[in-house]
């Protein structure tokens, strides 16, 4: 590539301006993009698996419908960032072969289980939360296939976010036992959704590169900090306490600093290991498989028509 066409594209960038499919870009570039928006829509369709678990059980005809909607959103975000990463020149089968054989990550905080009602009002309110505060600044982010379908997702995130603080509410006025579920599903998601904003900024590969390109606004340990900011308050509403005897308010940062995190947990789930990673891969693959038919089904139909059309 030569250094020109670099440096143009570093000026457009520089200028605000979106990059568009068929501008030229550098190799790199769509590389880690369509790493990003790939394993973004990993992670809404695996996403779909913990809360998917309890729709069959949900305690109401209005919860189950919500969360019927929820889950189907996730699965419409997975498809449009699958259609934005398209773009780049990646097919959809090559994306989902890469997920299937283990090949591209998906965030780390869907290889939990969710062992109880509350925790899907703790991944509403928490996961859907982290998920906000990560997205809102990816609606600017430079390549304009991304930010547009980030802005339609992120108004169905913040519907998703309130409907799992809703169900934390209820279950915090309702009986004691009811808020002493709330309380264990906050003690189990609050850490692992810490770490759902990636490495610290010292150990983040492609952090430098991303915020050059105006891929990423905000740095992992910013985000992280402005959610721990928006949360904490909002989890002390709730008559709720977090598992960090460290977590304190400083009043001249205005900042609430926070304890360690076990990031050798966070490794231990990157590299497989999670409670639940073979678990969902394994749910993934045989849905696959079951969905065989209806591609084959498809790929026959096509072909009859493009057979009739030029007879
Ligand atoms: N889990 O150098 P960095 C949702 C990987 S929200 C797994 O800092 P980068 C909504 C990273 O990929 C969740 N892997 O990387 C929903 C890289 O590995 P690689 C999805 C992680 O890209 C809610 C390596 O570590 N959201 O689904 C994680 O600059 C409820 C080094 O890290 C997005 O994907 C992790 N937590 O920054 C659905 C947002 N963190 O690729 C259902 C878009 C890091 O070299 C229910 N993505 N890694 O093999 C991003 O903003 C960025 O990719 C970061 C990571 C911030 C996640």
């Amino acid at each position: 590539e030569d250094a020109g066409a670099a440096a143009r594209f570093q000026a457009r960038i520089d200028a605000e301006e979106r990059i568009e499919p068929n501008d030229w870009m550098p190799a790199a570039y769509r590389k880690t993009l369509t790493r990003q928006i790939s394993q973004h829509a990993h992670s809404e369709i695996v996403g779909m698996l913990p809360e998917g678990n309890w729709i069959t059980r949900a305690p109401s005809l209005r919860r189950k419908a919500a969360l019927l909607a929820k889950v189907q959103d996730e699965c419409g975000h997975g498809l449009y960032l699958y259609a934005a990463a398209e773009t780049l020149g990646t097919s959809r089968e090559e994306m989902v072969d890469a997920l299937l054989e283990g090949r591209a990550k998906y965030s780390s905080i869907f290889n939990y289980p969710t062992l109880t009602w509350a925790d899907i009002g703790a991944i509403g309110w928490l996961v859907d939360g982290a998920a906000i505060m990560n997205q809102i600044p990816l609606c600017r982010c430079s390549y304009g296939p991304y930010a547009r379908a980030m802005i339609r997702v992120c108004k169905e995130e913040s519907f998703h976010q309130r409907q799992g603080y809703e169900i934390m509410l209820t279950l915090c006025r309702g009986t004691p036992e009811q808020k002493a579920m709330a309380q264990d599903a906050l003690n189990r998601w609050w850490w692992p959704c810490l770490m759902m904003f990636g490495p610290p900024d010292s150990q983040s590969q492609h952090s430098d590169q991303s915020t050059k390109w105006k891929i990423k606004r905000f740095s992992n340990d910013e985000l992280r900090q402005k959610f721990v900011d928006a949360t904490v308050p909002q989890g002390h509403y709730l008559g709720l306490t977090f598992p960090d005897p460290d977590l304190r308010f400083n009043e001249e940062t205005g900042h609430w600093e926070f304890g360690e995190i076990d990031w050798d947990e966070f490794r231990q789930v990157l590299a497989g290991n999670g409670p639940c990673n073979r678990e969902r891969l394994a749910a993934r693959r045989k849905a696959h498989e079951d969905g065989a038919w209806v591609r084959d089904a498809a790929a026959a139909y096509a072909e009859k028509r493009r057979a009739r059309t030029e007879m």
